[in-house]
């Protein structure tokens, strides 16, 4: 019965592959809380008798429910001591018992095996599991007779030992509700085995066994076909307790074969204790189920683990720059992302680059960084600060300068330009062009003037000279002794 899905064995078979891992099967049920809602001898003492005791006259065996206890607990303590209900001597109403297991964190339950101890198995009941403990979903339904399944449940019941024709399947079973043995019956509940997709866990397989909470909903006890026709039509209370007294739910042992649920990344599920067990998870795996792919490992989408792959989660390629990536579906679509290998595969988008590195891969320099030629992208000194001046932020090793500025750094202005101010640039020297050296000035806006010409920009002759034009000014005639200066324009009028 406790057999670990295949995909564990597949795995065995193929040591080299990476295929998917699964944690041991456990019996969930000895660490989970039990309650049931009536118990024999509570709140009250309560003779009862056995089914199995033949006789029926009034010196068969009686016991009680006082000097020997049966409380739910017993259903989980490993030992042949049980659980009882109140015999139906005490209504009607006592076909109706509720049992719930909380398993305490979700688990994926394999199978369930229920004992019984000094009476028949249940009759009609329904085996459900929640994730909440709020909204319950039926498992399997279990009744008297093949017909009580449609009456009842209204399911066409399976016949024979049970089968199931898909991974979600919920069927109705005669099987496990007959009469013999009157005493130590057993009840086999595979959720996993005999399902198509037992061999390589399914999402809907996997979805359909997980739960928290285990409730068995006792309806009707089982009793003799004799008895079948008097306990129908009368209350029970009116017939004779030596009858009724021998009618009631037993059960020994309850066994929750299961495991951590891991996503086929971990074989081992390690007790945090006091009373959690986690995945150890491996594939690059993280989270609880092992159910995301650890930090820095996001190059592909996190997928869980089957018997053909592994699907181990990929380290992103961040040159070392980076801890962290996250995958983006549209980066993998265009081809951004380098993957450890230099291909451009998978979607990883490297997070918080450090080193005043950016880029999908942290290939690149930050604004106002670059990357000296003949330095390596994983570099540990990752890339300079282009201390470029002014608004520039960016730099391929030049600084991207504004306009009439330049430099390696934009630190001085262009030729013909001066008094470089950050965010300003430089404003144009305006030298003339007939009365300059050249085109530019100093810090001040200062041409340089040819011999004879004067003023900042050298735009008219200097004392002693005349004529302002292409060649500069002519030296000083007698016709031409005024002492003051001549504009541009006033020499061009002459
Ligand atoms: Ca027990």
């Amino acid at each position: 019965m406790a057999k670990t899905p295949s995909c564990g064995a597949t795995a065995a078979l193929h040591p080299n592959a990476l295929l998917c891992l699964f944690p041991a099967i456990l019996n969930l049920a000895s660490n989970a809380v039990i309650s049931s809602n009536a118990t024999c001898g509570d709140p009250q003492p309560e003779v009862y008798c056995k089914l199995s005791d033949s006789t029926l006259d009034s010196s068969s065996s009686h016991y009680d429910c006082f000097t020997e206890r049966h409380p739910i607990t017993n259903a989980i303590d490993g030992t042949n001591q049980w659980w009882q209900s109140p015999s139906i001597k005490n209504g009607r109403q006592f076909h109706w018992v509720t049992i719930t297991l909380d398993l305490k964190q979700i688990f994926q339950v394999a199978y369930i095996i229920i004992k019984a101890a000094n009476s028949p198995r249940p009759g009609n009941w329904v085996l459900e599991r929640s994730l909440d403990g709020v909204t319950f979903d039926p498992w399997q339904f279990y009744a008297i007779s093949d017909s009580e399944c449609l009456i009842r449940y209204n399911i066409t019941p399976r016949l024979g030992p049970p089968t199931y024709k898909s991974d979600t399947e919920v069927i109705c079973t005669s099987y496990y509700s007959r009469l013999n043995p009157l005493e130590h019956g057993e009840i086999h509940t595979s959720l996993i085995n005999g399902r198509p997709g037992a061999d390589d866990l399914t999402s809907d397989l996997l979805n359909f066994t997980s739960a928290r909470f285990i409730r068995l909903r006792l309806q009707r006890i089982r009793t003799l076909n004799a008895d079948l026709m008097t306990l129908s039509t009368h209350d029970p209370q009116d017939i004779d307790p030596i009858v009724t007294r021998r009618y009631y739910y037993s059960i020994k042992d309850i066994s929750v074969g299961g495991m951590c649920i891991c996503y086929g990344h971990s074989s081992l599920c390690l007790c945090l204790c006091p009373q959690k067990l986690q995945c150890v998870c491996e594939h690059n795996t993280c989270g609880e189920s092992c159910n995301e792919c650890c930090p820095g490992y996001h190059q592909q989408p996190w997928q869980p683990g089957t018997v053909s792959e592994g699907n181990t989660c990929e380290k992103c390629n961040c040159y070392n720059k980076a801890e962290d990536c996250f995958y983006n579906q549209t980066v993998a679509d265009v081809r951004l992302s380098l993957n450890i290998h230099g291909v451009r595969q998978g979607g990883g988008v490297c997070v918080a680059c450090r080193q005043n590195t950016a880029g999908v891969n942290c290939e690149t320099c930050a604004d106002g960084f670059y990357r000296p030629a003949q330095v390596p992208t994983d570099n540990p000194l990752g890339c300079t600060d282009c201390f470029c001046f002014g608004v520039s932020n960016v730099c391929e090793s030049q600084c991207v300068c504004q306009e009439n500025v330049t430099g390696r750094t934009c630190d001085r202005c262009q030729s013909g330009f001066f008094g470089l101010q950050s965010g300003r640039g430089c404003q144009a020297c305006g030298c003339s062009q007939w009365g300059s050296l050249s085109e530019s000035c100093d810090n001040e806006g200062r041409c340089q003037c040819v011999v004879g010409v004067a003023g900042d920009k050298c735009d008219h002759c200097s004392h002693g000279y005349y004529g302002f034009h292409g060649d500069g000014c002519k030296g000083s005639h007698s016709e031409h002794t005024h002492t003051h200066t001549h504009t541009l324009e006033s020499v061009c009028a002459r």
